[in-house]
Order: C-alpha cells, then structure tokens, then sequence
C-alpha cells in the first residue's frame, strides 16, 4: 500500500491545551505522525510519496470561503494585533447568543469553532492545507486503480464542519476526499470513522445527503467529547435519512463491543453498495490512550484491518487521532497490515 506523507506538519505545532483546568501540552503533536511514518517504513508497507498539489478548488467544495479565508489569514492578524502566544477560541455562540460574524478576530474565532481545542499558529493553514493535499493525493492513487492507499495526515479532519473548527481538526480531510470521488463520477462512498471519538463534523457535512453514508463507532457522546452529536438516533436528514449511522459504545468498551459494533457498521455500508470506503483512521480506541476510554489492544488493529478488507472495497485510509505517541504507529500500521492480510 502507498503511503502519502508531507513533512508540513511539523508546521503545526500548539502549545498548550486546557484540560482539568490545566493547561497540557497539546497531545495532538508533530511526534505523533513522525512515528507512524517510522513503522510504514519499518515495515516496509510500501513507498511514501510527497503529496501532489491539487489547490483550493477541492477544499472548496466542502468548506465554506469565509471559512477558508478566515482559517487562512487569522495568524497574520494576530501578528498585527501584536498576538503573541497561540491563537486560540474563549467565546462561542452557544445557545442564549446570536450567530453574529463579528469584526473582532477573537469574536471571528469564537463563531468559526465549537471548543478551544483547535489552537492556530504560524504554521497551521499550511499544516492543514497541506493534509488536505495529502488526503486528494491518495484519493487520486485509489481513483486511477489502487485498491488501497494511506494519507497520513496531520492535523486531523473529522471534527472540522463546512465552517467550523475544533477538537484538533481544521479542514475535513476525510470529507475533502470523498467529496472528490463523488466529482469524479462515483455515485455512493461511504465514510468508516473508527476514530475513539465522534465524527461531528464528517457527519455534518454530509447529514442531509445520500451520496455518502457515515457510520462511526465512538465513545458515548454522554460522557465523552464532543458530547453534542454522535447519538445513535442521529439517522440523517431529508434526502439523507437512513444514511447515518451512530455507534456509540460505554467507557471501557473492550474489543468484543467494538467488533460488534464495527460488524455492524459494515453491514450498512454493504447494504448500502458503497462503491468505495473512506475509514477515518483515529487509533485512540488503543488501551493506554492518554485521553480516551476504550481498552482496545495492538492485535485487535489488524483484526480490524481484517474485516475492513472484507467489504473487498477500494479502501482509503486517513489518519484522524491517537495519542499514545509510541504505540501509535504500531497501532496504525497493523490496521494497514491486518487489511493487506499480513
Ligand atoms: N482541550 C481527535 O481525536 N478533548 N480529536 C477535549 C479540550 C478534545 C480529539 C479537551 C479531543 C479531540 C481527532
Ligand atoms: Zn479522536
């Protein structure tokens, strides 16, 4: 399997996030995709190319221009502000406010983002841009014939909406590349989101559409982030009822309820006639994940490759979270393994 990679993630780095009242180093990190990108090339899973450059025009067609254009030039106006730190979000729109886009970059931040989990710094849009590119580039490998391919990208996507960011993620990368094999004439993708946590912004963009089914096994959204969607009544919308599937699973779940779960989720995306799978590759459902509450073991990631593979789908696989830095490319590479039947 090709692997696309760029180094313009190490563009991206935050500093800080504010969690039990603590402000942590950030877990989404330039190490992360570092380590992945040893064990593809420990293992030998196949070449890692640079990404191509396919421009805005694809990014378009799932993020809003405002959007674009705000996420794009938000550091340069902090830098004439005098900002010095990272760029981050303190007030949102919630409930009681009205959805202005106010002229203030603060207020600006606070209406394009739903947590302050998304810092920008100088280097965020072309981290971001850059993934995005990387996403396109191993779409377009499996366009032309691949059956397989893995975009390892960093930052992550599925958090992100058509305008908004948080949880880690900015541009929608899982969302940017589907979207492009519908363009290019495929009829049904469907999105796997086997990340620990809720695809919101995947199942956003997509929510009111039939050209995509988005299913996602995830930490219950009543105890886990981002606790505002991902339940399992949650089925689509208008043209896009029946097209939206929500597994979410208690804290502690081990391998067996997950693979129920996953079994499940496979079953739609056969039932529907996916012409091609798009998995949302998070691998912090991993049992020492600092973050998250799943208890899923090394072995078990190439069990899911292996029922992946079952669906005998061209697969295209993005790297979405995990955060147990050392186990990360194991964990990754195995599902990428587990599908090559390794
Ligand atoms: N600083 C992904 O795995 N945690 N995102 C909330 C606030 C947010 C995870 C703590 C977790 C986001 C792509
Ligand atoms: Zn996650």
């Amino acid at each position: 399997m090709l692997t696309y990679y760029s180094d313009d993630h190490h563009l991206h780095h935050g500093k800080c996030e504010l969690i039990d009242g603590q402000l942590m180093p950030c877990f989404e990190k330039p190490q992360r995709a570092d380590h992945i990108l040893q064990r593809v090339k420990d293992r030998q899973l196949g070449d890692v190319l640079a990404p191509r450059d396919f421009g805005l025009a694809p990014i378009e067609r799932i993020h809003s221009k405002a959007y674009l254009e705000f996420f794009k030039s938000a550091w340069a106006r902090w830098q004439e502000q005098g900002g010095k730190g990272d760029l981050l979000p303190f007030t949102w729109p919630a409930r009681t406010l009205r959805r202005m886009i106010p002229n203030d970059l603060h207020g600006q931040l606070g209406y394009y983002s739903f947590d302050g989990g998304a810092p920008i710094t100088a280097g965020t849009w072309q981290a971001a841009y850059s993934a995005a590119q990387v996403a396109l580039s191993a779409q377009q490998e499996i366009a032309n014939g691949a059956h397989s391919a893995f975009a390892l990208c960093r930052p992550p996507g599925h958090h992100a909406a058509g305008d908004v960011m948080g949880g880690y993620c900015y541009l929608n990368n899982a969302a940017i590349a589907a979207q492009a094999f519908l363009d290019q004439g495929r009829k049904k993708v469907a999105i796997l989101d086997v990340d620990y946590h809720h695809g919101n912004g995947t199942q956003d963009i997509f929510y009111q559409r039939s050209d995509v089914l988005f299913a996602s096994i995830h930490g219950d959204p009543t105890e886990e982030f981002p606790f505002f969607l991902g339940y399992a009544d949650e089925l689509g919308e208008g043209a896009g009822e029946g097209y939206n599937f929500n597994y979410p699973l208690p804290m502690g779940s081990t391998w067996d309820t997950w693979n129920a779960a996953l079994e499940r989720a496979c079953q739609r995306i056969v039932e529907y006639g996916a012409e091609v799978v798009v998995v949302s590759l998070g691998v912090d459902t991993y049992m020492e994940d600092p973050i998250s509450q799943f208890k899923l073991d090394s072995p078990d990631y190439l069990t899911m490759g292996r029922r992946i593979a079952a669906l005998c789908l061209p697969t295209l696989f993005i790297m979405e979270g995990g955060y147990a830095v050392e186990a990360i490319g194991v964990n990754a590479v195995n599902v990428l393994e587990g599908f090559e039947g390794a």
